[in-house]
């Protein structure tokens, strides 16, 4: 894999590992769930953030994403998902690679990574008419920088924004977001999904 890919995940690994402890584990991932439907609970921002909405629905969607796909899919790699695990960044990107290098596993990784791009989709587009505006983007990595106790760098949101929006009608379609979201996690040279978490550490 190239050295921009490992950047990518290295950027992956350094966001998600919030204590910084040098291991990924399940704690991390289900910290972040519990952080964003906290700070939805507490700040809704959108059309469909009623209480109950953001309680159950969110919350399903954000576990789907954050514990199931990225946790127990990417980072563990469909091995042991308890909470006992700890994986380095070396693991991961071992884990990783052995997946998308093979024919099987990497249509196996598209079609789940698709799945959590959808649920992103929904958790972003907050007026839910399907499409992503600049202003929803922007509130989505704000919201992401305070749970990951970050400040969020409006520059690198808007080229993450005018790269994913590829036809350049100003909005993200799902299609544009999907195919994002794979190149961020396939891609080996610089493309529409690069900067996806912001800039590459
Ligand atoms: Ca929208
Ligand atoms: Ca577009």
């Amino acid at each position: 894999m190239s050295t921009l890919w490992r950047q990518k995940m290295k950027t992956f690994f350094k966001y998600h590992d919030f204590d910084k402890d040098g291991f990924l584990q399940r704690a991390d991932f289900e910290g972040i769930v519990s952080r964003l439907v906290k700070f939805y609970l507490r700040n809704p921002r959108g059309r469909n953030h009623e209480k109950a909405y953001v309680d159950v629905e969110m919350r399903r969607k954000l576990r789907q994403i954050f514990v199931e796909f990225l946790w127990g899919d990417l980072v563990a790699g469909g091995g042991n998902v308890g909470a006992t695990r700890k994986v380095t960044l070396e693991e991961l990107i071992e884990n990783l690679s052995a997946l998308i290098e093979d024919k099987e596993g990497l249509d196996l990784f598209k079609s789940s990574s698709r799945e959590a791009a959808y649920h992103f989709f929904e958790v972003v587009d907050t007026n839910c008419d399907n499409l992503i505006s600049p202003d929803e983007f922007r509130n989505f990595t704000d919201v992401f920088a305070r749970v990951f106790g970050r400040t969020n760098d409006e520059k690198h949101a808007q080229r993450a924004f005018t790269n994913i929006d590829t036809n350049k009608d100003g909005f993200i379609s799902k299609t544009e977001f999907v195919a994002a979201y794979e190149d961020f996690w396939v891609g080996v040279t610089e493309g529409v999904g690069t900067y996806i978490l912001g800039d590459l550490i």
